[in-house]
């Protein structure tokens, strides 16, 4: 059976490419899922590309995600400094989990320096623009 590898968007990531492109850059949110898709078709893995801005909903994905997915590329955004609930989801993922950041947080305000989901996490890529979806999925296939 091909496994499936599941990409979590948080808030705000749809507006990719008009959002603050000085720091995220014109890529848009298609532009990162035809990335992902392309990497995926390269690695032979089914891909499952999704945004909210709903915690709840992400939540639900992560849970769900128990079943269906061998690994799990998250992009938490908005939630990365705020959510005990996404990362206690995110524990309950046995497969590997990488977090991903467009931008270098180390860089920018220090209340997005703190993230709450590493704790959940295998490994975290931030600063490489969009590119660290596609690295970050190339390690969740060796890995999971
Ligand atoms: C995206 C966001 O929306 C912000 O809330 C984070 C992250 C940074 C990113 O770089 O992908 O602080």
């Amino acid at each position: 059976m091909t496994r499936t590898l599941l990409v979590i968007n948080g808030p705000n990531l749809d507006m990719l490419g008009t959002r603050q492109p000085e720091i995220y850059g014109h890529a848009t949110l298609a532009d990162v899922e035809r990335l992902c898709r392309e990497t995926c078709d390269e690695l032979g893995v089914e891909l499952d590309f999704r945004q909210s801005d709903s915690e709840a909903e992400i939540m639900g994905w992560i849970k769900a995600a128990r079943r269906t997915a061998a690994g799990l590329l998250i992009n938490p955004a908005g939630f990365t400094s705020t959510s005990v609930a996404i990362l206690d989801a995110l524990l309950i993922f046995e497969g590997p989990i990488i977090e991903v950041h467009i931008s270098a947080l180390f860089r920018r305000d220090a209340f997005r320096h703190p993230s709450l989901v590493s704790k959940a996490a295998t490994a975290k890529i931030e600063g490489f623009g969009i590119e660290g979806y596609g690295f970050a999925l190339r390690k969740l296939a060796a890995l999971g």
